[in-house]
Order: structure tokens, then sequence, then C-alpha cells
């Protein structure tokens, strides 16, 4: 049997279909890239994090002082994306008044969001210090703003200074995190999109008599379509609108039967929070609004990530296949969610104790690595269903990425040699939680190369 697997830039979009574990025995595992057509280039800022809007609470945290965080975030991209919101955003009120007193904890990540519920507040100090670790990073920011909890005019200060303060390093606001899920949690049980929108537009006539030249994206949604096209419908109407936005875990909730690692090698996850209908829908909104999309909050598995799969070589795999999965339907980044020391987070640790890094931050940097690159449709034959390939081109070099996420070795007969140099995204065995590396490998000249099992490897051709 001799199955094709469709890879990066088809406009079918997604790499792979479901299909049983293994490939073919003897069968040659076969790489073609179609010369003729050009896919979707991936943008600069492609690759983001994100973290809850409560982590403003001590403005210490994104601060020009905060020199090991700075560099993490500059090893990771020179020109990512960081996204604030996240649960904690409904929880949030802001005042133009310096904070008094020592901030109510040091980090907040996705492991407090759910338990922590205490209201915090984000001052002008915290944004003055989060333009200067912006400006140190060369990051960009998507800022949420609290509509579940808030007032419109505070919403209006709070964009108003973010506004004057973040200056040209703010892209957009966001008003709410995940509005899909305020129905019997902010707001009645009958409350839809229409009523979503409606709330929306009051906010953000608010916002714009306050920042004119304000911008904003959304609608941030959980999974709830329908929240997504009833903000492409009503973008177009309002000039200052430039992205639209929606969230991905691949599993959850944390600690269901489902969350696995053998789930997380599968191309879309039973549990993840979009499906193949998800992303058709997310393709039809970017061209009804002719807007682009990004993932502004997702990771491996939501309720603060799964021990054992999401700090492990897995999620690394994962991360490195999501994003170039993602980039090959056209959206334009990832915001990677985390902050505090939870599971999932990429970046783990707080300015007293120090950072360190956990594996998935290893499988952004293979993503990371294509950032400017032209997507080339191609076309993997004979491979089972968690190896996937992705072609790209950046300035006259072209790039195969081959994610091997099944437990042998894969051959792979590329269209011409490999060059020398390579870059491999390895680890100890796929539940590692020390030891996942991205970096530089020596490869033979040749063009059949093989990826060992859960390996993501880089050839140049
Ligand atoms: C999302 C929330 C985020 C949480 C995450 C989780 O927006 O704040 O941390 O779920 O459950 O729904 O991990």
């Amino acid at each position: 049997m001799n199955r094709r697997h469709f890879v990066a830039g088809m406009a079918a979009g997604v790499a792979v279909t479901a299909m049983p574990s293994f490939g073919q025995p003897g069968a040659t595992t076969k790489l073609e890239i179609d010369a003729t057509k050009t896919g979707p280039t991936i943008p600069r800022d492609f690759t983001g994090l994100s973290y809850e809007s409560a982590q403003l609470a001590n403005p210490e945290f994104f601060a020009p002082g905060n020199k090991e965080l700075i560099a993490l975030f500059r090893a990771l991209s020179p020109s990512g994306n960081l996204r604030l919101g996240g649960g904690s955003s409904e929880y949030t009120t802001y005042s133009d008044a310096d904070p008094v007193g020592s901030p109510p904890f040091e980090v907040f990540g996705p492991d407090t969001s759910k338990t922590v519920k205490h209201g915090t507040v984000t001052t002008a100090l915290a944004l003055r210090n989060l333009r200067e670790f912006l400006d140190a990073t060369g990051w960009s920011c998507l800022y949420g703003l609290n509509l579940g909890q808030g007032t419109k005019e505070n919403a209006a200060a709070e964009a108003a200074a973010a506004f004057r303060i973040l200056g040209p390093r703010l892209i957009a606001f966001q008003i709410a995190n995940e509005p899909d899920s305020f129905r019997n949690r902010y707001r009645p049980a009958t409350w839809g999109p229409a009523d979503y929108m409606r709330e929306w537009n009051d906010f953000h006539d608010t916002i714009v008599a306050t920042a004119p030249d304000a911008k904003f994206a959304g609608p941030d949604i959980s999974n709830k379509l329908p929240f997504l096209t009833v903000f492409a419908n009503e973008a177009p109407r309002h000039k200052d609108v430039i992205l639209m936005t929606a969230h991905y875990y691949a599993m959850g909730p944390a600690g269901s039967q489902g969350a696995t690692l053998d789930q997380l090698a599968e191309a879309v996850p039973k549990q993840a929070t979009m499906h193949e209908a998800g992303f058709a829908a997310v393709a039809q909104a970017m061209k009804l609004a002719r807007l682009p999309f990004r993932m502004s909050e997702g990771n491996s598995c939501w309720n603060g990530g799964q021990p054992g799969v999401s700090d492990t070589l897995a999620s690394a795999l994962w991360c490195a296949d999501t994003m170039l999965r993602f980039a090959a339907l056209g959206w334009c980044g990832v915001n990677l969610h985390g902050g505090g020391s939870g599971f999932y987070t990429p970046i783990a640790g707080a300015p007293s104790t120090g950072f360190s890094h956990r594996p998935e931050y290893s499988g952004i940097q293979f993503g990371q690595s294509f950032a400017g690159a032209n997507m080339r449709p191609a076309t993997l034959t004979g491979a089972g269903p968690h190896v996937t390939a992705y072609v790209a081109e950046n300035a006259g070099r072209r790039r195969v990425a081959i994610i091997n996420k099944d437990n042998g070795p894969v051959s792979v007969e590329l269209p011409t040699r490999a060059r020398a140099k390579a870059w491999k995204l390895s680890g100890p065995s796929l539940e590692s939680k020390e030891g996942t590396m991205f970096g530089e490998a020596g490869v033979a000249r040749s063009s059949v190369v093989s990826v060992p099992g859960h390996t993501g490897m880089i050839y140049e051709l």
C-alpha cells in the first residue's frame, strides 16, 4: 500500500491524515517538492509566547532588570511576540498610580490561573517596565483587556496607558480572553456570539475614544467557532481590526485519560480543541475578513499541562511539528502559553531563583529557524502518520524539516543531496525532562537520509 501524505504548503493544508502507526515495511519513503508553486511565507514574528495578565502585578517580572528572561526570549527569536492575557486577564484592573508595597506574588503561570482567582492590579509602572523589557528583547506585544469582569472605562484607561507607553511595541489589544467560555461563568447561559459582539463593540468604541489610533485583534476564542465567524463578519466594519486569533490546545484537561504521550504524537490528537472542521473555519474566516490569523494562546494540554507529557521531549516534537503545520496553513504566528513553573511552560522559574528552559523551548527553536522562509508544497510518500515533512526556502537556501515521532528510524529519499550541515532536535528518550537539545549536527552528504526515532531534523539541500 502506497499512501500519500500531504505535507507543508499543500492547498489541502494539514500535513497528514489519521493512519495506522507505521510506514509500510520495505516501502521507500520519498519526499517530492513541487517547484512550480510557492506556499505561505512565515513572518519574522511568527514565534511567540503567551503569559497571564496577572504576571503584570509584579512589575519586576517583565522588566529591564530581568536579564535572564530577556536572554531566554532573545535566544528564541530576535523579533518574537509576547501575548498577555489568559484566564487571569478577566480578574485584572488597571491603575495609573504606582503600586504600594510588595507585589502579591513573584510569578504567575497557567498552573495557578484556574485556582488563584484574586484580582490583580496592573499599573503604569508595570507598563513602563514592560516597554523596556520589550525593547531589550526586540519583541512586540498583543495586549489583553478584561471584558469578563471589568468595566469599559477601566479598559479604556488601561488601553490609553498601554498605547502611550508601549508605543510601537504594541501590535493590538484583545478585548476578552476566551469569550466563548463566558457562558455560565461571567454571563448567563443564554449569552451567545451576537451578545459578545455587541459588548465587544461597546468596549471598542469606548477605548477608541481615549486611544483613537489603537489597533485590535480577536476574538481570542477557546474553541467555539461561531464566535470566530461573528468576529470575521464584523471585522471589515472596523479599519482598526488587524488580526484574528484563537487558541489551540492539543489535549486536555490535564489528568484525563486521553492526555497521553501517544496522543501527542498524533497530527491532531482526539482531544484537540480544533480539528479539520476548525482549520477550515479559520481559513474561511481569513477569507471573509481578509485578515491574518494567529494562534494567540496554546500548548500541549490545558489545565496547566500533563506531567510526564507536557514537560518532555514529546512536547518539543509536538511543538516543532505544530508550528510548521500551522505555518503551512498560512497562520501568521503562534503564542505558546506559559509562565510560572507549570508543566507546559517553555520557560520555567522566577527572577529570585533563576530560569530554566523546558524541552518545548527547543521545539520552538526548531520552528523558529524557519521564520522568514517561504514554504514550498511537498509530498511525503510511504511514511506513517507520525512522520511529517515541511519544505521552505529562504534567501535561495532550501531546507527540509523531517519530524519523526515514531519509535524507529525512517529513511527518506530527498529530491537532491543534503548538504553536510544539518540541525537536530532530540533528547535521551521521549519521556526525558532533561537533555532535549536543538542544534547543528553533521550528516553525510547523501540524497537518502535516516532520521532516528523521536527526532526532528532539518536538512539543507
Ligand atoms: C486557558 C486559559 C489559560 C489557562 C489554560 C489552561 O486561557 O489562562 O492557563 O487554559 O488551562 O483556557 O492551562
